[in-house]
């Protein structure tokens, strides 16, 4: 019998609201309970179109909101053929920020429909799950100072977040809102319960295409 396909997890939420330190513990959790599981990130800074992301959120490179875009875009869909793989081999992926993030910060500057941001990612593998780290503006800035990149101001992080909320409006995606002002091993438990879950009936079905 030909192996059970992994399930594709998505963390997303606003800056701080703790997607890397989840992601990490849920893939310990899900191997723990013999389930093969890999973690990703979007912007994979490690590619050529990558390293053109990471200058421009360190603000060493200047380039047009629609041409950062088509690039964090690109970055996604430069590692389909990677993802799609490792699904079909068994593996899930728990993947820091997708599509989802690409929208919801462009879609947050001045002069960008949402109809415009979602297109280049039409197509780009479907997500059983997307885990939303839900975290006020106000409690993110207790969690320190952003740093010095380029969206880490508190004014953006808040359209951001508006942004978002249109997102999950879209029945079509199977989204989860996580309390992230929970500690971090409660957190832990609602996205362990969630994502084994999805593990379960993914199996039985086709992966998806947004
Ligand atoms: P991170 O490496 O997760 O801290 O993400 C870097 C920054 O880039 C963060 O402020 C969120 C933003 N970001 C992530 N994905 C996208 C995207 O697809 N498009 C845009 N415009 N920004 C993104």
């Amino acid at each position: 019998m030909a192996c059970k396909r992994g399930a594709l997890i998505v963390l997303e939420g606003v800056d701080k609201a703790g997607k890397t330190t989840q992601c990490q513990k849920l893939v310990q959790a899900l191997r723990r309970k013999g389930h093969p599981a890999e973690m990703m990130r979007f912007p994979d800074r490690t590619t050529t179109i990558g390293k053109m992301i990471s200058a421009y959120l360190e603000n060493q490179s200047e380039l047009s909101g629609q041409t950062v875009h088509l690039l964090f875009s690109a970055n996604r869909w430069e590692l389909v053929p990677l993802i799609k793989k490792k699904l079909e081999q068994g593996t899930t992926l728990v993947v820091d920020r997708y599509a989802f993030s690409g929208v919801a910060f462009t879609s947050a500057k001045p002069g960008f429909s949402l109809h415009w941001c979602k297109q280049p990612d039409v197509g780009l593998p479907k997500p059983d799950l997307v885990l939303f780290l839900q975290l006020s503006p106000a409690e993110a800035a207790l969690r320190g100072h952003f740093g010095m990149e380029r969206y880490e101001k508190s004014s953006f992080q808040c359209a951001v977040q508006q942004q978002f909320k249109h997102l999950m409006e879209d029945e079509t995606v199977n989204w989860k809102v996580i309390d992230a002002s929970m500690n971090v091993e409660d957190v832990h438990k609602d996205i362990t319960e969630h994502s084994l879950n999805a593990i379960n009936i993914a199996q039985n079905l086709p992966l998806g295409e947004l």
